[in-house]
């Protein structure tokens, strides 16, 4: 069992639940290999074909915990650089690389290192009382946790370089309109809501979701003629597994298709 964390597995659904409520979920060094471990599990158990990420209490992930960070005038000053590479890109890149859909419920603020990891998720619900915050610039630091690569393509280069030099608060709301995030809930709602939509994920193909999801990550980079050539590739894959076979001889026989994520 974990300290910082609660981890579960219901109906092919892994839920990872920050908790650390009183620091509205920062990420000390026992939250962060806490998480790691779970994504590792979350990779090598076949039975998994969702995650979801969401926080205990009022707030979703505040980043890292600033009480962790030095301030005494007379302390190492900490290489950033190194928490970024053994704690920060490798969650972000475990999640980003995970062969099935992952989603964020947003239950609350979600501000640095939080809002970012958010967006590296698939598909981010929120509360409509949650918010998204850039706080790098306010403590010097720059938007980390790709960050800088997932927020310009979502809401596009003004929105996503004055949010960041700025710091401002943006509510789930906005966050919505602007299609930031998927879709906002009444904050009683938002946790049912994400679990059942999990839960239907994790009936779907998820070797086709996997796929899809690295098609849609790769058109970022590619040119339209290597995106084509990629789509024929990924298809290729897709066209092998045994959920393909079964979704058009459910189709063609006119019954519900039983998809084993193979
Ligand atoms: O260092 C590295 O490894 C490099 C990587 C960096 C990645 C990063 O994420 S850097 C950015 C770090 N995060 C922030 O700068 C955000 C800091 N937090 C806030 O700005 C505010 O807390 C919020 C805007 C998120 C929420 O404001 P509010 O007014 O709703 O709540 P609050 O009162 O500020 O926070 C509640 C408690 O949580 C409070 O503790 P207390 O007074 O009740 O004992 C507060 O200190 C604590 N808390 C919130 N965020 C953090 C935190 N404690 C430590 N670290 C935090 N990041």
């Amino acid at each position: 069992s974990y300290n910082t964390i609660e981890f579960e597995i219901t109906q092919g659904v892994a839920v990872l639940t920050l908790n650390r409520p009183e620091s509205l979920n920062s990420f000390n060094t026992e939250m962060h290999a806490e998480v790691r471990d779970v994504l590792k599990q979350v990779r090598k158990d076949e039975a998994v074909r969702c995650l979801l990420i969401t926080g205990n209490g009022r707030g979703f992930c505040a980043g890292q915990d600033l009480s962790d960070r030095a301030v005494d005038p007379d302390a190492e000053v900490p290489n950033l650089g190194e928490s970024i590479e053994k704690n920060y890109n490798p969650m972000i890149r475990a999640i980003a690389s995970l062969e099935m859909p992952v989603i964020c419920a947003v239950n609350g603020v979600a501000a640095g290192a939080g809002a970012n990891i958010a967006l590296a998720c698939d598909i981010v619900l929120a509360a409509k009382t949650a918010s998204f915050i850039q706080a790098f610039c306010k403590i010097g630091l720059i938007p980390d946790s790709g960050g800088t690569w997932t927020l310009p393509r979502a809401i596009g280069f003004p929105r996503a370089m004055a949010l960041s030099l700025l710091g401002e608060k943006l509510s789930a709301e906005q966050a919505e309109q602007w299609g930031m995030i998927w879709k906002t809930y009444e904050p009683e709602a938002l946790s049912d809501a994400a679990l059942s939509m999990a839960k239907q994920l994790a009936t779907q193909p998820t070797k086709g979701l996997a796929l899809i999801k690295r098609a849609l990550q790769s058109s970022a980079n590619n040119s339209f003629d290597e995106q084509l050539d990629l789509e024929r590739d990924l298809q290729t894959l897709a066209g092998r597994t045994d959920d393909y076979r079964e979704g058009v001889s459910a189709f063609m026989t006119k019954r519900p298709p039983q998809f084993t994520g193979k």
